[in-house]
């Protein structure tokens, strides 16, 4: 067996499996399970700083190896998920608190509410693409660095940020960032948006007619961003994007993450999905003769010519 530990930003995890931000983070007694069947560390769903209801249903378009959503960011506010964070840490996981707000000083907010809870990192979620303001700071180098001074003035939990695809100024974003003092890059948030239209009756099917898209086949995009990414900054990068198997984790690692995402693949593999994963690097790395995860971090080559 391998070494599959990893660590972001000096938070050790026993294998490189994050449960990403928006799949099964909305209590904490559901990312403790998570915790304990076998993810190296958990995040949460995105919180911002008041309850907020989402958007209306339908919220997410389930085309099999692909999803499209429009979820709202439906969240209790971060008063309200202090607890949800104490009882997730129950799992033995790091935590990994996702954080979201309408501007520089509203992230600080939600920082300094959800900070009481201790969370092992927060991500900051510069990239949702179905909340207005959302993916602009993602896409706006200067207001991406504004949000991590603001948080970091707040807090000594060290800072991820959490990367849309969805803009030309990804590694400018990515550099932005680095220097603001963020800690990790987490990369990447839902593609696009796209659209699904029911033919029959010819009306778009999520209510909010358009949603960010996930699934097996943003992976060879998350590879790019990654490995883009990785290229540009030293700070280490959560690859998040398609993974559905080992093969697919080792492509995010090679491009230079340290640690990957897992987030549509619960659909089909439920918590099962990570001890896959890890058994699959594994192999991986018995074939590569490779010792730990480490040894295969950042290794892609230059194409031969
Ligand atoms: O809640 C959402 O609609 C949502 C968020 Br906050 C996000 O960051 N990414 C996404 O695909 N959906």
């Amino acid at each position: 067996m391998a070494e599959l530990t990893t660590e972001l930003a000096g938070v050790k995890l026993e294998n490189p499996t994050v449960l990403s931000a928006g799949i099964l983070g909305n209590t904490g007694e559901i990312l403790k399970r998570v915790g304990l069947s076998g993810a190296g560390a958990v995040t949460t769903k995105t919180i911002g700083l008041k309850p907020r209801k989402g958007n209306k249903n339908p919220t997410v378009v389930d085309m099999g190896d692909v999803f499209l959503n429009a979820m709202g960011l439906p969240n209790p506010g971060a008063e309200n998920f202090v607890e949800e964070i104490r009882i997730a840490k129950e799992g033995g996981k790091p935590i990994i608190s996702s954080i979201f707000g309408k501007d520089a000083g509203e992230f600080a907010e939600v920082a300094k509410i959800l900070k009481k809870a201790e969370p092992d990192l927060f991500e900051l979620n510069i990239s949702c693409p179905n909340v207005g303001s959302g993916m602009s700071f993602g896409c706006d180098p200067v207001a991406a660095g504004k949000v991590v001074e603001k948080v970091k003035a707040v807090t000594d939990i060290s800072l991820s940020v959490k990367m849309t695809p969805n803009t030309h100024l990804l590694v400018e974003v990515a550099k932005s960032v680095e220097k603001a003092g963020a800690s990790v890059i987490t990369a990447i948030n839902g593609l696009g948006p796209g659209m699904v239209i029911d033919v029959e009756t010819g009306i778009p099917v999520l209510a909010n007619k358009v949603g960010g898209v996930s699934g097996k086949f943003v992976r060879p995009i998350a590879t790019r961003c990654i490995y883009s990414i990785a290229q540009a900054v030293k700070i280490p990068i959560i690859g998040v994007g398609g993974i559905y198997s080992g093969e697919d984790a080792a492509q995010h690692i090679i491009a230079g993450a340290s640690a990957v995402g897992i987030g549509t693949a619960v659909k089909d593999h439920y918590l099962d999905i990570f001890k896959k994963v890890c058994d699959e690097l594994d192999v991986i790395l018995e074939r590569k003769k490779l010792k730990s995860i480490g040894e295969l971090v950042g290794t892609v080559k230059e194409v031969l010519t």
